[in-house]
């Protein structure tokens, strides 16, 4: 069945772009030149888990929708660390949270993306792995990252966390290192990727590591369910819709526990509080890098709690490595996830409602031609994510002639 509508993306996602605010060397005009309509951004200048000034909210929407954009999607209110450990100061900054929700809500701004990950948020081992086409792309290595914590980290205990033949090769690589090879893995890892809270150096990881001693799995999921007691219902009352984001890597980083990698935590924790406001951000890469995620049956399973989608792809090595392949290259199913969230906003049209549209963005890209030798925020270039989102669209596109959404 063709579709009849003139506008072959009426019924698309909604396509937007993250951008990081004024000092993003990719600007908003530079976002509509790559056919978005909605921009994802967060007041990046206050994220100590303090709440934000609503002057500042307001700022900061006038200049998207100066440059004839929407602020679509916040990502993401900080989440303070004492939230994810359970110390004295965890209510303090869980109620600075929802204030900031709030105040957002308050001016139109009602999707928020956010993540639950400690210490650091998403996690790399290389900036610029180059891929056959020429461009460089992200990998998280798991020897690598092993070698650093073992090795270099020294983190106690660390290396009854990994299999023995990860440990030798961990290292053998560790002791090939020269001063800069350390350097910059460890800047890598611990220094901070755009987006992330906060930036660490060997000194103050360590004393963060610490601090969760004694924090496991289920601890630390208790933790989050007393977040999501406190701020779901007040999401309710203001209209905002949370969507936590997966753990990147999906897996446990530096001994602490992460309670955001697979289809039972997310199971879990939408069962906590069981409301259409505590939802999901369908990360296909983050969640696509473990091969125990089955993607299409996880937007099946919660189709209906999710509100914001990253769209990108990784290819998996069998040691729990991965590197960010092209969009539509990859050992995710991109055209069965889109097709199947595309069927989701046609099911939330059907039902009547007025806030069916799922917004997406191109989660990352490659650098490509001259942003290589550009200062650029690590994967958020502007070439390799304009290419991204054109293939995406390629692929909505498509299946929306073919009758799909
Ligand atoms: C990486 C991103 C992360 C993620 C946030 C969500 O590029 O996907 O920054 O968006 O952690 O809160």
């Amino acid at each position: 069945m063709h579709s009849t509508s003139t506008n072959p993306l009426a019924q698309s996602l909604e396509q937007t772009w993250r951008w990081y605010g004024p000092s993003d060397p990719v600007t908003l005009a530079d976002v509509r030149q790559a056919g978005a309509t909605g921009v994802v951004t967060a007041l990046h200048e206050t994220y100590d888990g303090e709440a934000w000034a609503s002057d500042n909210i307001a700022q900061r929407k006038r200049e998207v929708e100066e440059a004839g954009l929407t602020w679509s999607v916040v990502e993401s209110i900080p989440i303070h660390p004492s939230i994810n450990r359970g110390g004295d100061e965890a209510a303090y900054f869980t109620d600075a949270f929802a204030t900031s929700m709030e105040r957002l809500a308050e001016q139109g701004m009602e999707t928020n993306c956010y993540n639950f990950m400690p210490i650091v948020d998403w996690t790399r081992t290389e900036l610029r792995y180059p891929v056959a086409s020429g461009g460089l792309a992200l990998r998280f290595d798991a020897i690598a990252f092993a070698a650093y914590d073992v090795f270099l980290l020294e983190r106690p205990g660390a290396a009854s966390d990994y299999a023995p033949d990860v440990l030798e090769q961990a290292e053998t690589r560790a002791k090939a290192m020269d001063g800069d090879a350390v350097r910059e893995l460890e800047t890598t890892i611990i220094a901070g990727l755009p987006g992330s809270e906060l930036s660490h150096d060997r000194a103050s990881i360590r004393a963060q590591i610490e601090l969760f001693a004694g924090v496991d799995h289920a601890t630390m999921f208790g933790h989050y369910k007393r977040f999501l007691e406190t701020v779901v219902p007040r999401a309710e009352a203001c209209g905002a819709r949370l969507c936590v984001h997966p753990d990147d890597p999906p897996r446990s980083l530096f001994g602490i526990p992460r309670v955001v990698s697979t289809q039972a935590d997310y199971a879990a924790l939408l069962d906590a509080v069981p409301s259409p406001a505590n939802g999901m951000t369908f990360c296909t890469g983050s969640l696509g890098a473990r091969p125990d995620n089955d993607l299409p049956a996880m937007v099946e399973a919660f189709a209906d709690r999710i509100h914001f989608v990253h769209l990108r792809n990784v290819k998996r090595d069998p040691d729990g490595s991965f590197y960010e392949s092209d969009h539509l290259d990859g050992d995710v199913d991109m055209v069965a996830v889109i097709a199947l969230l595309l069927a989701e906003q046609k099911r939330r049209r059907d039902n009547g409602r007025a806030d069916w549209q799922i917004p997406m963005r191109p989660d990352h890209g490659h650098l490509l031609l001259d942003d290589i030798s550009k200062q650029t925020n690590p994967g958020y270039s502007a070439i390799g994510r304009l290419k991204g989102l054109a293939e995406l669209r390629g692929v909505m596109t498509a299946l929306e002639a073919l009758g799909h959404g």
